[in-house]
Formats: C-alpha cells, structure tokens, sequence
C-alpha cells in the first residue's frame, strides 16, 4: 500500500464544512461570505470527478468552480503538509464531537454546541450518531489477510486444533473482504472455541456456541470460527468457502444426481442409492468434488461463473500462480523526470534489489511522464534522454553481473576478470535473479485522448502503459474513444493500465464499451493490465475473465512507489486466478527472452 494514503475529496469537503460551521459559531453575520464560500468549495469538491490531489499535482486546482485563491493557498498547505495552521486555530475552541454532530441531518453548528456544552449528549442523538459513523466498509484483502494470520497463528498455538484454515470470501480471495471466517478441525471443540474466545486481541465476543463462535478485532472486523471432527473436514471447508451462489448451484447439480449437501456431508434423497441412508462424510475437499464427479474446483473459481459444468467436463483452466511470475510490468522509480504525477521513493538499484528477493528476471521502470504545464517539448525530450541514458547503463551493469558467458564479450574489458568465478560454476549455480530492465513511462491520456508528451519521446522507450488519471466523468463512447486513441499513438503505446480506475471503497470505476476494447486490443497487440495495488485491482476479476474468454493478453503490474509495494504481486495473482487466468494468458509469465521476442514482434509492426 501507498506509505501516506492520500486525503480524498470527501474528507476535505469534511473538513471544508467543518471551518464553515467554526466561522458561523465565531460570527455569522461578519463572515457571512466566508461561511458561504467553505460550502460552496465543500460541495463542488464532494462532487468533483477528479481526484483532488490530482488536480493539485497538475497545478489545477482552481479548475473546481468555487474554489477561489483564498481556499486553494490553504489546499496547498494540507497537500504539501498535511494540515491547515489557519483551520487547526479557527477550530480548536471547538470540541471534537460538536464536528461530528454536524454529520447528523438537521443538526447545525449552534445546535450542536449547545448539545456538547449541556454536558450529556441525548440517547436518541447518540444512537443516530452512531448510526451515521457505521458505515459498513469491507475489508481490503492484504488487511483482512494480515488479521485472519493473527488469529490463525492463535489457534495453531494448541495441539488439538488439527487443521486450520481461512474460509469464506478470504479463502476465494475476493478484492474486499466483509468478515473473517476460519475452520479448525478437531476432536475437542469445546477447548478449541475457549481458546479461540481468549484471543488476546480482541475487542468483544460476539457468540460463543457448541461449533461455533465469533469475535470482533480492533478496527472493527469480524472472525467466525467453525469446527468440525478430522472426518468430516471437507464438508466444513467446502460449505462455508461459499460462494453462496456457487454452494446454491453444487446443490441443485447433487440434487439431479438424488444427494443432499450440508456442512456435514452428503445424504441420499430417495432410496437405491450408492450411499444408502447414513451420511457420506468427506475428510477433504478434493474427495468431495470427486464422488460428486467434478475435477477439484480452486476456490478463487467457486463464483457460480459456470465452473460446476467445466469441472464435469475436466476442463478447468491450469491457474496462473504467484512463482509462475518472471517480471513486474509497473513500478515508479525515484529516479526524477519532473513527473505529472508522484514520484516512487526508492531507487532504480534499490527496486532492481527487490526485484532479485522476488526472483524476477526482467522488470519496467513506469515513472509518469513529465508534467507538460511545467516543460516544454524540448525539455520533456532531454528528461526521457536522461532516464533512458540511466537505463542503459543499469543493463550494462545487469549484464556483466548475469553470469551469462554468451553475453560477455571483448568489449566487457575489466568485468571478464569478475565473472570468470561465476563463469566457472555455471551449470551448478544458475544465475537467478533481474536480467534486464525496460525503460518504461505510464503516460496520463488527456481528456481528449491526446499525448501530454511529443511522440517523438517514443523513441526512447521500450514501450508505455497509458492510463486515466482525470475527468472521470466522460461518457462511456468518449471514455472508450478516449481510450482507443491512446493506445494508437504508437505500436509502443502498449499496456492500458487500472483501466477502469476505481479505487476501493472511494471511487466507482470508469464506464468503458469492453467488448470494443478488447476486440481492439487483439486486432492491435495491446494488453491490458491487472494492477496489483490492493486498493485498485483493477482490471477487477470479471472483467479479467471476459478478457481471457476473448483471447486478450493481460500483464501484471504492482503500480509500486516503493519497493515493499512490489511484494503486492500476489494480490494480482489472485485477481487473475478468479480471472481463470492460466500461464498463457499472462505476458509476465514469458521468461525474458521470450518476451523479448513478443516485445520486438509487437512494436516493429
Ligand atoms: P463476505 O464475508 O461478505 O466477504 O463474504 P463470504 O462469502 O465470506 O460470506 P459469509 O462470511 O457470510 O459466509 C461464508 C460462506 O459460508 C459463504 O460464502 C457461503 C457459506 N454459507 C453456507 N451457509 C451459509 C449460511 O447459512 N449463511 C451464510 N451467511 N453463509 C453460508
Ligand atoms: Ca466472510
Ligand atoms: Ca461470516
Ligand atoms: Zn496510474
């Protein structure tokens, strides 16, 4: 995840209202336009298609009608620090809670002070507050993951847990997660549930039952836990990895073959059948799926997407896993070309690190492009000289350390001397790590789907994402259009990045005519990109899957601003497994030198 999340256009509209509310206690009547300005600012902000932040980047955040000269300075200062000296003074006569109050409908400033000065904030009001703060948000999936872990290792601390397992949308790996939900095999539940329930962490226990129990974990995430004898096991995993629908619909293919499902196993429905009366039980799942005939359905798979007919036939797709993955197709570097958008924080030597731990033999450097208000074409060019100079030589230094003998020449002078020792032993220690770096750019498509840089900035790279980083709001066959002349600019204009730009629990995504796309991006030899940030995900997975169905190449690309953000490949992975992405399907999963093949394919046409 990014280091600083960034503030989103609802909280500053938030605390836009909260200076109104703060001048109107001070003095309604002498700041009557103030107050008037701070609302006005709020709504448009709450409304804005853009992140602000964007805008503020691309020194354009007087492009929101309202926000005058006044309000933008004091923007500036939370975009550059973090917060509003002048705000932070106008407020802090104020209680806290007055604030949040305000968030109740037909409470005002005054109103609401005078509720907090009486000293007791009425029941009714009380419970409405409540009401109003408890939003339910799901869970991100690396923060569920990261609480299930806890909670995991918890149960595993006593002998007569057997097996532990996450359940539920974490064990499908779904983009958000809304509770936690964990089986325990065993033959002792009771000790099971009173050890689970002595979690040190937790905030409260919701339930504690014979097989069941649930608690809440600070951050306001649920764990249920369900237990069930070793014999029985695969029955438990089964039912309550759900889906829902993909339980309804294995129920009803058991209920045409005369079997009856349940969390405890499988049961006749009539009479003459090859189980008789008692109850079948299922130590796993995989014996499960096989007595009901099907291939082993993966649980990123178990969506009810038709995957019960496609088990039958024995024709589930091989899933692409996180080792099957070679390169990382989206990282921003520190490396400084004025950019329109932040800069990453970590070096290219550093990322090329990272890259060795993760084993990936190929990587791309994706800084944005240089800002276009802030340079001209001749100066955006000698950025992009620059870096591609930098890049140059990192292979250089890339390649005399690969103990590659083909790859060492004459010309690699003094470095023969230090590769003789790996030379040597090049059949016993294969030289594992980054091979290759590509010079790379994510290029913003302008709301006119014009190039912010001169195209002649191509020659340069080795090819570019093009991505939507403002003016949300366009139509779908503008968006699409939008879309469709970015990816022409250049056979090297390649991989069309979060395409639909949602972020997670913030911003709905872009409407895009996919069919369109896709057919374009086959015709073309475009990819489209599965971002690997789990708060984007995006190309989200039932797209991924129309994608695969349509034959669409996809990369992966963890749009990292520092190195710990490349370890978040495996959220993509997870995106294109419920994707039903194989190894075939994914651009990553080609060793260098093939992709280097397809690469040159690809941009000499
Ligand atoms: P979530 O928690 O909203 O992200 O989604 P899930 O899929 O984890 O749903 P959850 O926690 O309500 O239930 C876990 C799985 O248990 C669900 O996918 C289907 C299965 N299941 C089987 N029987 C029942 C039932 O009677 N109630 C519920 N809620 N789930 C059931
Ligand atoms: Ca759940
Ligand atoms: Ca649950
Ligand atoms: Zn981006």
């Amino acid at each position: 995840m990014s280091v600083h999340k960034e503030i989103t256009n609802l909280e500053i509209a938030e605390l836009l209202r909260d200076v109104a509310a703060s001048y109107q206690l001070q003095d309604e009547k002498k700041n009557k336009f103030k107050i008037i300005a701070y609302e006005r600012a709020a709504d448009a902000i709450e409304h804005a298609s853009s992140e602000l932040k964007d805008l503020w980047d691309e020194g354009k955040l007087k492009d929101i009608p309202s926000v005058g000269e006044a309000i933008a300075e004091h923007l500036d200062e939370l975009f550059k620090t973090g917060h509003v000296k002048h705000f932070e003074n106008l407020m802090k006569d104020y209680p806290k809670i007055m604030f949040r109050l305000l968030k109740i409908q037909g409470i005002g400033p005054k109103t609401a002070l005078k509720l907090v000065s009486e000293g007791s904030i009425p029941k009714e009001i009380k419970q409405e507050l409540k009401e109003v703060e408890e939003k339910p948000t799901r869970h991100l999936l690396p923060y569920a993951c990261e609480r299930s872990f806890e909670v995991i290792d918890w149960l595993r601390k006593i002998k007569e847990a057997k097996r532990v397992d996450p359940l539920g949308s974490l064990r499908r790996k779904a983009s958000t997660i809304g509770d936690i939900d964990i089986a325990v095999a065993t033959d002792n539940s009771e000790t099971v549930i009173n050890h689970f329930v002595k979690f040190p962490k937790l905030t409260k226990i919701l339930e504690k039952g014979d097989k069941t129990a649930s608690i809440i974990l600070p951050g306001d995430i649920q764990v249920d836990l369900m237990v069930q004898p070793s014999e029985s096991y695969g029955s438990l995993l089964q039912h309550f990895t759900g889906s829902k629908h993909h339980n309804i619909a294995l129920r009803e293919y058991a209920l045409k073959k005369g079997l009856s499902l349940s969390e405890y196993g499988i049961k006749a429905t009539g009479s003459g059948q090859r189980i008789g009366n008692r109850l079948k039980t299922f130590k796993t799942e995989e014996e499960l799926y096989k007595f009901l005939g099907l291939e082993y359905i993966e649980p990123e798979l178990r969506e009810d997407a038709g995957e019960i007919e496609v088990a039958r036939d024995n024709k589930l797709p091989k899933l692409v896993g996180l080792s099957d993955i070679k390169g990382d197709f989206h990282i921003h570097s520190s490396f400084d070309i004025e950019t329109s958008h932040d800069l990453g924080i970590s070096s290219m030597e550093e990322i090329i690190n990272q890259g060795n731990k993760l084993n990936y033999e190929y990587l791309a450097f994706t800084e944005h492009n240089p800002s276009k208000s802030k340079h001209n074409e001749e100066e955006i060019l000698d950025l992009l000289k620059r870096k591609r100079e930098k890049v140059d030589q990192l292979n250089l230094e890339l390649q005399k350390n690969s103990a590659r003998p083909q790859r060492l020449s004459a010309s690699d002078g003094g470095q023969v001397k230090s590769s003789v020792k790996t030379m040597s032993n090049q059949f016993t220690q294969r030289y594992n790590g980054v091979r290759k770096v590509f010079n790379s750019l994510e290029i913003d498509i302008l709301p006119d789907g014009s190039c912010p840089i001169p195209l002649k900035g191509f020659d340069y790279l080795d090819f570019v994402l093009v991505s939507i980083h403002s003016s949300f709001n366009l139509s779908k066959d503008q968006m699409t259009q939008r879309v469709l002349s970015a990816l022409s600019w250049s056979p090297k204009a390649l991989i069309f990045a979060h395409p639909t730009t949602r972020k997670l629990n913030e911003r709905e995504g872009v409407e895009l005519d996919w069919p369109k796309i896709f057919d374009f991006c086959i015709k073309n030899n475009k990819w489209i990109e599965i971002n690997a940030d789990p708060m984007r995900l995006d190309l989200p997975d039932f797209l991924v899957r129309e994608a695969v169905k349509a034959g669409v190449k996809l990369t992966l690309g963890t749009d990292s601003h520092n190195k710990e953000m490349m370890n978040n490949m495996i959220y993509g992975v997870s995106v294109a497994r419920r994707g039903w992405c194989e190894k075939k399907n994914v651009v990553n999963c080609l060793s260098l030198n093939d992709f280097e093949k397809l690469l040159k394919g690809v941009i000499n046409k």
